[in-house]
């Protein structure tokens, strides 16, 4: 019997606040944030769910959010491994940008594109901006040649998906109970492949902060049913405002 398996977005970031593109840029929680990852806490609790191992990445956003909700759970001990391959999709040259502004000046079309294409990365940053993840002591230990300067929700998967199999796949079909803790666009490229989502239908799909998303898998962990956790109608107009995030200012 395959373990069951729960997906979580990070709560509020500043730069969600904000309304700037993130990406690889390791920006904190916001106390909002802090506030959602504890709440999402609470709902696992309810459920009744007991984890026998969480994934996150390499950014304190996912990583705090990971802490506050394993606290507000009371199972603190949970094994958890954090890995590169679930960091945020590289938003390229966009990261820092805010996202309405950056609508006003290329249009929301061009956005759309940048933000929800399958496979149409953003411009990248360039190869000797200081912000380049080759110059981040944390993935100093990985071939340069794995690290993006820009990503596309495509590359994204490919490089999310060598880490589903190697390291999470196996722990659920050994009946583990497990939480990946990470982003809106790492947990879409996942989403997409869970889900067997077409490259037209996943653009409208958007993934709120610090809900968790709950997924019961079969043995080949097929997806036999999935939900968010708490009022739904919450979620939905959470991804919407996700959605909305680029909207030209009036
Ligand atoms: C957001 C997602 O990532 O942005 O990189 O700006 O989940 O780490 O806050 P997260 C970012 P959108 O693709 O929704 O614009």
């Amino acid at each position: 019997m395959p373990g069951q398996l729960v997906l979580l977005r990070h709560g509020q970031s500043q730069w969600n606040l904000e309304n700037r593109f993130t990406g690889w840029v390791d920006v904190d929680l916001t106390e909002q944030g802090r506030a959602e990852a504890r709440a999402a806490g609470k709902l696992l609790a309810e459920e009744g769910l007991q984890f026998d191992v969480a994934f996150t990445s390499l950014l304190q956003r996912a990583i705090k959010t990971l802490w506050l909700a394993l606290e507000e759970l009371q199972q603190p001990w949970v094994d958890v491994e954090r890995h590169w391959r679930l960091n945020e999709r590289h938003y390229g040259a966009l990261q820092g940008l805010d996202k309405a502004e950056t609508s006003a000046k290329h249009g929301e079309e061009q956005v759309h594109i940048w933000r929800r294409s399958y496979d149409i990365p953003p411009p990248p940053m360039a190869d000797d901006d200081p912000e380049h993840p080759r110059f981040d002591s944390r993935y100093a230990k990985l071939d340069a040649r794995v690290l993006p300067a820009t990503e596309s929700l495509a590359l994204t998967l490919e490089r999310v998906l060598p880490f589903w199999h190697d390291a999470i796949a196996p722990r659920l079909k050994a009946g583990e109970t497990v939480l990946v803790t990470a982003h809106g666009n790492s947990l879409r490229a996942l989403v997409k492949y869970l889900d067997g989502i077409a490259e037209d239908v996943i653009t409208g799909v958007n993934i709120p902060t610090g809900i968790p998303q709950l997924y019961r898998l079969d043995d080949q962990l097929n997806v036999i049913e999935s939900r968010y956790l708490g009022d739904a109608d919450a979620a939905k107009a959470a991804a919407q405002a996700v959605a909305d995030q680029a909207k030209g200012k009036a």
